[in-house]
């Protein structure tokens, strides 16, 4: 069977070269060759046959680390799953997705799904996708409340990262240091599988927290939320920042403040780029040339991008061929553009800005929140009649979710706020409103339609409350 280029890239690395630090503990490519041999040995033992799908509820760490080497290896399709997530939310996906196995630390939210706790023993590589298999299923959050599978081939990662490391001149000497969730694309196929790729070296944290860099590390990877916290050091001990050779951030706006306020404290420009779940990286500011702060810069390699009414459209061969199990033809215009649903225009020099969203979603410290999935939950609590749920300005976070509620009588305003608290807790912390206010009415259109963007515009909120 032909071997994904990817894997024959990964294994074509000098074993000895150093691949991953976890805990103070550095590994090889051989290493986590021997590490994916024997985490496929284990997963064909247990039963999982390529093409199989194997959900990875797992934190950071080198269990993390081994189960997608041991998919990889065996030829199984990666079902990465939020570690923050909780029953409700993991239901959706495991029903979707209909995993062989879940490797998790929290078996306690499968029932009715064979789960195990991590990998072990040693077997021989032996099975290989196609190049153009499956080789990750991503759930993202869908604007109709329910998550979206995102069927993620070989050659989109490869195309993609591609472009991208010749963009920002991603070397095999080059140093990451990974905070980032390994369960969503930015951590785990730019980071990880980024790295893995090139024959680059990790330094994988559990998570992000505002302290200074490993000296090693060269190239970090963050959300806005991360160089936001990061500045009062930044502006503190610059020195502790003196061998990044590029800092990159993404998954939502990063102001042009905070990039400047950077720039100010470390000399460096934090390099934006634009990408989305369904399409991996859109475009990216260059690496030589003008990074321009409040951009995300021009198209990759290989990508179609243009705007049509607003919208932000992009073809090529990184992008996905259709939502799983539930294609959803109204994705892709008649010549084959995916609509992005992210609003956006050009400069003068071509670089693309992104002004808005026409899509009903909420983005809080880098992580998608669906305005709909919320407002159903909370819709259970006592009390309520109906819930419009958006997104607020923050600081911090970018956006936090609030919720407008309107009441239904039958408790008082204090028993009504303590149950859609209680419900919230159903819902991984991000997605809980850490505003609430009670509304007469929610706004509608004349169809009757809700209309979430003049929820955050017309309700007053009163000041954050704990979530
Ligand atoms: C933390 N929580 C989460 C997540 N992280 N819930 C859902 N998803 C998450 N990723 C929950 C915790 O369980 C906790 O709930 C509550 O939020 C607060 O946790 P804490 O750790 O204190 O939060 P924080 O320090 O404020 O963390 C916020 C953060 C973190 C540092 C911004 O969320 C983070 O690292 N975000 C990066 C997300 C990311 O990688 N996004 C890329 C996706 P409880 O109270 O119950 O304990 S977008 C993407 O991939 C596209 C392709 C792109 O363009 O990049
Ligand atoms: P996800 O579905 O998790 O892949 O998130 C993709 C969404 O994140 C995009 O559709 C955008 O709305 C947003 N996003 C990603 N990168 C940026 C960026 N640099 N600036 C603004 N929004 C971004």
């Amino acid at each position: 069977m032909v071997r994904p280029a990817f894997l024959s890239r990964f294994l074509a690395h000098a074993p000895s070269r150093l691949a991953l630090r976890w805990e103070g503990v550095d590994h090889t490519y051989g290493d986590l060759r021997a590490l994916g041999e024997a985490t496929a040995g284990w997963l064909a033992e247990v039963g999982v046959r390529p093409g199989d799908r194997v959900a990875i509820q797992l934190e950071n760490g080198l269990d993390l680390v081994a189960a997608h080497l041991g998919c990889m290896a065996l030829g199984a399709v990666r079902v990465p799953m939020n570690a923050h997530y909780r029953a409700a939310e993991v239901a959706p996906i495991v029903e979707d997705a209909a995993p062989v196995l879940v490797l998790t630390g929290t078996p306690e939210l499968y029932p009715h799904t064979r789960t195990a706790p991590a990998p072990g023993r040693a077997a021989p590589l032996g099975h290989w996708a196609g190049p153009d298999d499956i080789t990750a299923l991503l759930f993202t959050s869908g604007t109709t409340g329910r998550p979206k599978g995102v069927p993620q081939t070989w050659a989109m990662w490869t195309h993609n990262l591609d472009a991208l490391h010749a963009r920002w001149h991603l070397a095999p000497d080059d140093v990451l240091w990974l905070t980032l969730p390994c369960f969503h694309t930015h951590g785990l196929v730019l980071g990880l599988h980024g790295a893995l790729l090139r024959g680059a070296r990790v330094l994988l944290s559990e998570r992000f927290d505002p302290i200074p860099p490993p000296p090693e590390a060269t190239h970090f990877y963050g959300v806005p939320t991360y160089y936001r916290r990061w500045l009062p050091l930044m502006q503190e001990s610059p020195a502790a920042f003196r061998g990044f050779r590029l800092m990159v951030s993404g998954s939502d706006g990063l102001s042009a403040e905070v990039n400047d306020a950077v720039l100010a404290a470390t000399g460096k420009r934090v390099l934006e780029r634009y990408g989305m779940t369904e399409t991996v990286m859109i475009t990216s500011n260059p690496y030589e040339g003008e990074r321009k702060a409040g951009t995300v810069g021009t198209p990759l390699e290989g990508n179609e991008v243009r705007v049509v009414e607003g919208e932000v459209q992009v073809r090529g061969p990184s992008v996905f061929g259709g939502y799983w199990p539930r294609p959803d033809p109204s994705a892709f215009t008649a010549d084959g553009f995916f609509r992005t649903g992210d609003a956006g225009e050009w400069d003068e020099d071509g670089y693309l800005r992104i002004v808005g969203r026409k899509k009903d979603l909420v983005i809080v410290g880098g992580v998608n929140v669906s305005p709909a999935e919320v407002e159903h939950v909370l819709a259970q609590a006592a009390g309520v009649r109906e819930v419009g749920v958006c997104g607020l300005p923050d600081a911090d976070l970018n956006e936090v979710v609030a919720a407008a509620v309107v009441l239904d009588g039958s408790c008082s305003v204090e028993q009504t706020l303590a149950a859609l608290r209680e419900a919230a807790r159903g819902l991984s912390g991000l997605k809980r409103p850490r505003r609430y206010a009670v509304v007469e009415a929610l706004p509608r259109n004349a169809l009757g339609k809700l209309q979430r963007a003049r929820i955050a515009v017309e309700v007053v909120f009163p000041p954050p409350s704990p979530s």
